[in-house]
C-alpha cells in the first residue's frame, strides 16, 4: 500500500482532503487551516483586525477551534458561552461550560457566561415545555433564545461582530433543507456574513463556513484542544442530522459535492437568483421590544420575551 505524503514536505500525511486534492502532515495542515480562515475572513469582508469580535462558544470542537484560530491570528476575540440548563446523563451543560472555562483559562482569554435559568428564570427545556413553539422538542425555543442572547450580549458589549463556528456541513444541511421547502427568505439570508443594522442587529459572520466538519475536527484533534464530545441530547433524530447523513453519502461518491453546492449557491445569489420581485421587497419595519429593547417586528414584546413571559405566567 502506498503511503500518502504531505504535498509540502513529503513527510507522512496526517490528513488527505480529496475535495481539495490535497494531503498534508500535521504541521502543514495546522498552518493551512489558519491561513485559510484568514483568507475567508478577507474574501467575504467579515471583519478587520481592529474590530472587537465576540465568539459564540458551546464547548464543542468547532467553536473552540474557531476561538483558537482567531486568537492565533491576533484578533481581539472574547468568548460567550450560554448555559442552557440541559442536564442530561452526561451533564451536557455543566461539562460544556467547564470545557469553555478551561480553554479560556489556558489562553488567558475573556469568557462571558450567561445562564438562561439565572437570567430568565427557567432552563431551555423548561421554557420549551411551557411554550407552544417548543413542546416536545426544545430546539426551536433554544435557537430563538441563543440568537436573542448572543445578539443582545454583542450589542450591549459594544462588539463590532458576532462570529459563530458553523462549518460547511452545517451550512449545506441548512441550504438543503431551505431548498427542499423553497424558503426564499431564509435562502436570501444565508450568507458567510450578515450586515448589522441600525435597529440593533449586530453584524454576524461565519469564518468556518467553507471548512468541512472533518477538517475542523482534524484541527481540534491535531492542536490538542479538549472539547465536549457528546452532542446535545436533543439533537438526536433531528432533520438536520438526516440531511447531513444524506449529503455525506453523496460526498463519498462525489468528493467536493458539498463545497460546490454551497459555493455555487453563493454565486447564484450574487447573480440575483433570489432577489425579491417588486411587491415582495417592501422593507420590514422593526421596533424596539418594550421589555428588552431588541429589534422586533411585533407590536408588543419580541418572540423571546413572549416565551419567557409565558413561562412565568404558568409557573
Ligand atoms: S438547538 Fe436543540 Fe442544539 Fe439547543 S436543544 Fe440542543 S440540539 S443545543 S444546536
Ligand atoms: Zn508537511
Ligand atoms: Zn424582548
Amino acid at each position: 500500500m502506498t503511503t500518502i505524503v504531505c504535498q509540502k514536505c513529503q513527510q507522512k500525511a496526517a490528513i488527505r482532503m480529496r475535495q481539495h486534492r490535497l494531503a498534508l502532515c500535521s504541521e502543514h495542515f495546522l498552518e493551512w487551516f489558519v491561513d485559510q480562515t484568514q483568507r475567508f475572513i478577507e474574501k467575504y469582508h467579515m471583519f478587520a483586525p481592529t474590530d472587537r469580535v465576540l465568539v459564540a462558544v458551546s464547548g464543542g470542537k468547532d467553536s473552540l477551534a474557531l476561538w483558537d484560530v482567531l486568537w492565533r491570528l491576533g484578533y481581539q476575540a472574547d468568548g460567550l458561552y450560554i448555559h442552557l440548563g440541559i442536564d442530561s446523563e452526561t451533564h451536557y451543560s455543566q461539562e460544556s461550560e467547564r470545557m469553555c472555562r478551561q480553554f479560556a483559562g489556558e489562553r488567558n482569554l475573556h469568557l462571558q457566561v450567561v445562564s438562561v435559568e439565572q437570567s430568565y428564570g427557567a432552563t431551555i427545556p423548561h421554557l420549551a415545555w411551557k411554550s407552544r413553539r417548543g413542546r416536545g422538542r426544545p430546539c426551536a425555543v433554544c435557537g430563538l433564545s441563543k440568537r436573542h442572547i448572543l445578539n443582545q450580549a454583542a450589542r450591549e458589549g459594544g462588539y463590532d461582530v458576532l462570529v459563530t463556528a458553523h462549518n460547511l456541513d452545517d451550512e449545506v444541511a441548512v441550504l438543503f433543507g431551505n431548498t427542499m421547502s423553497w424558503q426564499v427568505d431564509q435562502l436570501n439570508r444565508q450568507s458567510p456574513v450578515l450586515e448589522g443594522s441600525e435597529d440593533g442587529f449586530v453584524r454576524k459572520a461565519k469564518p468556518f463556513c467553507r471548512f468541512y466538519e472533518r477538517e475542523t475536527a482534524a484541527y481540534t484533534l491535531l492542536r490538542g484542544i479538549e472539547y465536549i464530545e457528546e452532542e446535545c441530547p436533543f439533537s438526536v433524530g433531528s432533520k438536520q442530522l438526516a440531511y447531513k447523513d444524506l449529503l455525506n453519502r453523496l460526498e463519498e461518491e462525489h468528493p467536493g459535492m458539498k463545497l460546490s453546492f454551497y459555493v455555487n449557491f453563493l454565486n447564484a445569489k450574487r447573480q440575483g437568483v433570489f432577489t425579491p420581485g417588486a411587491g415582495e421587497a417592501a422593507a420590514i419595519e422593526l421596533k424596539p421590544c418594550p421589555v428588552c429593547g431588541s429589534p422586533t417586528t411585533n407590536d408588543g414584546p419580541c418572540a423571546f420575551c413572549k416565551t419567557v413571559q409565558a413561562e412565568k405566567r404558568e409557573a
